[in-house]
């Protein structure tokens, strides 16, 4: 039997009791005071009967303290349950609008004290700004209210019951309710009041609300604001000093639009923000107005009459300690570190973050697509029956999402679109949404992905388009119908402005392809950028029982229902370290292209900038030799405005003769900003100067005879045909290596796999690869022979239950007194897959000088992949063995260093082995990596404590590798960047340290 007390958890009505009405969260001079610190604290695992917690004398002495803000599934280490990661699935049966019995609840007390001379204000309100999920509130034992809606702002008149000195607040949570089906995002669950609780005096004659709308236009800044105050509150003045601007309105109709005169744009580029006050007699309200003008024209999308491109990240609020929880510093660095590499907007998945964010964003400078706290995905499931947003019974939920979102944040200059939210199918209850935005700000378009055929929005969105459709989208010549729609919706679709609210998922290792997708913005104006599938990691820290710390996921605190790492599909790691893709999208989505123009002795600077010309920005040369500087200097490059090109002369580069020529141009910030310093890089280009050199041929030998294969050639030792030592120490191999611990995108098995011809639909390629046995080849040894300065093996490599193999010959030589290894790789008919790698693995086991760093001559600093080099440059790097790798979440291929020229070995700083790589006749050099573990062992560990204990490092020599792709969620590998099997050489030259 459902106990009465609780049917209100399954109650669609989104607040009740003293609740007010949604208004923008404003920096007010009235007093107020934070409720943040100690709250007392007991869970119950149901709804308790009884609400006497509630009363004022109750005794909570035998309660637990737990701070506010916080999630209770992150505090009390795991004495109130742990947190819950699923995508899609409900952890709940759908039930709609039922939540099970067992609904952890938290009840929450504390004291707090209300200064006297708080007695003349009218009301005393108190905010909530996030409880997850439903909560009822009382005060001095006076029931106020209760709300839902986590990621939202509620605000209770609770005047009645408060008194001057000692106050009792009780507040109930309950981790599930009604609400929890309309927030089935893609991240943990995580109960609790995660956000900061605020009582608030109001003075009589007060300002309730303020919205100052400022439009840019020509040069001149105009204000329109909505004053919203009892008619006592006038006469309201607002002062921007700034621009001497005053007006006084005496009465509310004085309040009408007017014109500042000259102003300064805001842009995400040049954030320009000036300080505004708005005042009466009791209350003083201070704002940072940004003047810009959002304005839909066809199938452009402009603020300020420019059309915008979105270098966006989806951004979810997740910390590794906090969950949830806010907190400034963090957060202004991460959008501090968002601008370091090149990304102008943010797409607020899926719910309003916390307020203070708008500020940052404002004043660092982003386009925001604000989006409401709805999601419904989980309905999916069930072929999307009972599904709430085409249910009027929820229609008020839903509106009240879309007016608290919508009223909390109207101010921000940075908002320049609202969404409605994330997977919640379609239906009567979002077109609503979609109506009541229009109505109430005609300012700024409305956003909905789910919307695919065009009802009630504004732009045309899709999530993980490949980059086909995203063309076939961009261009008008195709009459091809869009995704969904009939060719008259697809015709309505193509009128619309379009952007990627999701893609280039970067679960794991990846994504590749980020400048495919880039080139398509260029080309095709509609076509506005997106947002990448997603900012960060969601990692929770915690420990194994022998106490090794680790980044959770789904699974590892005992769901029943999860969806394992697909939380973890982030650009930055948990712990805040930025991914190669990272460095990647930084690259991409430079804002100032260089091309060089060989023949005229000029390179083109292009702005790709939204309006801000180049006059902050500095550009530096150098020439290096083998990546060895040898010359540097400015280039004296004349301001650029926002969508023009200059040309300016090249310096003079020394060619080597015995070395290849590099000259890199950059493009540096010239001063200080809030996000970088003077000298920042933000845009990079290359030219390959060298003078061309043949590579040395191949000696043809006839006097090949048999052999024990027992000798030393050089610096390598050979027992019976194999290697044992090089330069003194001990080495196996080299094996053939076709296998890489799979990424996540090679685990994926989605249906998604038209555009490439590497992939089959439902099976991933990694099942391929075990199938086919990549990682567990065998070998048999087929010959050994000698002539006088060389040994020459045949093998014949191949997995059990396997009617295909490679052949491997292996030439170990003397040339012109260096050691040369020549590895030839022929794959015979069959083989049915793409190959993860084809390379060459030793084994280095750590005797008395372990390996433990690199240098390196080839591209660099991070790792690369064929579909995602354009972060990589031609230069000298050195790395320590471990910072070679990249600690995913879960453990998969890292440290691939592409084209490599040479390569040195160290151990404690001293040379160990040298090797340089030999360009095959197509002119493609190797890759490599160097490690502590075997692909194999890699792919075994599920997390980075579960990797074996290695006394071992491994070097493999790549000479391919397979593509990344974002198949985790998306698109499989572009097909000019699968590695089919074929024909590889590998020739290096070896010597010792
Ligand atoms: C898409 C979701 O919108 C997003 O929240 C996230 O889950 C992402 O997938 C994958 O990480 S929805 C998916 C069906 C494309």
């Amino acid at each position: 039997m459902p106990s009465q007390n609780s049917a209100y958890v399954s109650d669609t009505a989104p607040g009740r009791g003293a609740l007010r009405a949604a208004r923008s969260w404003l920096h007010s001079d009235a007093p107020s005071r934070s409720l943040d610190g100690h709250w007392r604290f007991r869970l119950s695992p149901t709804v308790p009967a009884a609400a006497d917690f509630a009363a004022e004398g109750f005794d909570d002495g035998d309660w637990d303290s737990i701070p506010v803000p916080s999630h209770w599934v992150l505090q009390g280490d795991g004495a109130y349950g742990r947190p819950i990661y699923t995508n899609v699935q409900y952890p709940f049966p759908i039930d709609p609008p039922h939540v099970p019995d067992e609904n952890p609840t938290g009840d929450y007390r504390r004291h707090f004290d209300m200064p006297a001379d708080w007695s003349g204000a009218e009301r005393v309100v108190l905010r909530f700004d996030g409880v997850e999920s439903l909560f009822r509130l009382w005060v001095n034992g006076e029931e106020i209210g209760g709300a839902s809606g986590s990621r939202l702002a509620h605000e209770f008149d609770v005047t009645s019951a408060v008194r001057p000195g000692d106050n009792v607040v009780a507040v109930r949570v309950h981790q599930w309710s009604a609400a929890s089906y309309l927030e089935d995002q893609d991240q943990w669950w995580l109960p609790g009041i995660f956000r900061d609780v605020t009582l608030i005096a109001r003075p009589a004659g007060g300002i309730e609300d303020v919205w100052l709308r400022a439009g840019y236009e020509d040069g001149q800044g105009r204000i329109e604001a909505e004053i919203t105050a009892d008619a006592a509150a006038f006469p309201v003045t607002l002062r921007v000093p700034e621009l001497g601007v005053e007006r006084v309105w005496a009465a509310p109709d004085d309040v009408v639009p007017f014109d500042v005169g000259a102003v300064d744009p805001w842009s995400a580029e040049r954030p320009r923000l000036y300080d505004v006050t708005v005042s009466s007699a009791a209350e003083s309200i201070a704002l940072r107005v940004g003047f810009r003008t959002v304005e839909i024209r066809g199938d452009r999308f402009l603020v300020n009459g420019r059309r915008v491109v979105f270098h966006g990240m989806n951004r979810h609020e997740t910390h590794p300690e906090r969950g949830r929880v806010f907190d400034e510093e963090h957060a202004r660095e991460d959008l501090a570190r968002m601008k370091r590499f090149n990304v102008n907007a943010i797409r607020t998945s899926h719910y309003p973050p916390h307020p203070r964010l708008l500020d940052l964003a404002d004043e660092l400078g982003f386009w925001v697509v604000l989006e409401c706290d709805l999601e419904t995905h989980g309905f999916d499931k069930v072929g999307w029956t009972g599904n709430p947003s085409d249910d009027p019974a929820w229609r008020e939920a839903y509106l009240d999402r879309m007016r608290r979102t919508l009223e909390r944040d109207k101010n921000h200059p940075s908002v320049v679109m609202w969404s409605l939210g994330n997977e919640a199918g379609t239906g009567g209850n979002l077109a609503a949404m979609a109506a009541w935005v229009h109505a109430r700000d005609t300012g700024r378009p409305v956003h909905y992905e789910g919307d695919h055929t065009g009802e009630y929005t504004d732009v045309y969105s899709r999530m993980y388009a490949s980059v086909p459709e995203t063309e076939r989208i961009g261009s008008d010549g195709s009459r091809s119908p869009l995704m969904n729609c009939t060719p008259a919706q697809s015709a309505r679709q193509r009128t619309k402005p379009f952007l990627l609210c999701e893609y280039a998922h970067a679960m794991g290792n990846g994504p590749g392809a980020l400048d495919q997708y880039e080139a398509l913005v260029h080309e095709y104006p509609r076509l506005h950028g997106g947002f990448v599938w997603e900012w960060r990691d969601h990692g929770i820290l915690t420990t194994t029982p022998d106490g090794t710390p680790y980044y959770a996921y789904g699974g590892d605190f005992g769901e029943t229902v999860h969806d394992g790492n697909f939380v973890m599909d982030g650009m930055l790691l948990s712990d805040d370290v930025p991914t190669p893709s990272l460095h990647e999208y930084k690259a991409v989505a430079q804002p100032v292209r260089l091309t060089f123009d060989s023949g005229a002795g000029e390179v083109a600077v292009t702005s790709l900038r939204h309006s801000a010309d180049t006059s902050d920005l500095r550009f530096r040369w150098r020439v290096e030799h083998d990546g060895r500087l040898v010359d540097s200097g400015d280039l004296e490059v004349p301001v650029v405005a926002a969508g023009e090109s200059g040309r300016v002369p090249l310096p003079p580069v020394a060619v080597a003769h015995d070395a290849e020529t590099w000259l890199t141009v950059d493009a540096v910030l010239a001063a200080d900003t809030a996000w970088a310093s003077a000298g920042h890089v933000i845009a990079t280009a290359q030219q390959d100067r060298s003078a061309r050199r043949p590579s040395p041929g191949v000696r043809s030998r006839t006097d090949w005879r048999d052999t024990d294969g027992t000798l030393t050639l050089g610096i390598a030792e050979f027992v019976e045909g194999s290697l044992v030592r090089l330069a003194g120490r001990p080495v196996t191999g080299p094996r053939l290596e076709l296998f890489r611990a799979p990424t996540d995108n090679d685990e994926s098995a989605s249906e998604e796999v038209e555009e490439s011809d590497a992939a089959v639909a439902g099976v991933s390629q990694a099942t391929l690869w075990r199938e086919d046995g990549l990682d567990r080849l065998t070998v048999r040894r087929m010959s050994v022979e000698r002539t006088a300065d060389a040994l020459r093996t045949l093998s014949k490599v191949s997995a059990a239950n396997s009617g295909s193999w490679v052949t491997v010959e292996t030439v170990w030589s003397i040339e012109g007194g260096e050691l040369e290894l020549r590895v030839e790789i022929e794959p015979s008919r069959g083989w049915r897959t793409v190959w993860p790698r084809i390379g060459i693995r030793f084994d280095l086991p750590d005797g008395t000088a372990p390996v433990d760093a690199a240098e390196w001559f080839g591209l660099g600093p991070l790792e690369s992949y064929p579909d995602s080099l354009r972060a990589a440059r031609t230069g000298r790097f050195s790395s320590t063995l471990r910072d070679l790798s990249v600690d995913y979440a879960r453990p998969q291929e890292t440290g691939h260093r592409s084209q490599v020229r040479q390569l040195t070995l160290t151990s404690a700083g001293a040379e160990v082995l040298r090797l340089s790589a030999v360009p095959d006749t197509r002119g493609r050099r190797p890759g490599f990596t160097l490690g502590r573990h075997t692909p194999q062992q890699i792919a075994r560990a599920a997390h980075p404590f579960e990797l074996p204990d290695s006394t071992t490092s491994h070097l493999i020599v790549d000479a391919a590798q397979h593509g990344l792709g974002s198949r985790a969620c998306g698109p499989d590998v572009w097909p000019e960047f699968a590695l089919r099997p074929e024909s590889r050489t590998i020739r290096l030259r070896l010597s010792a340290g």
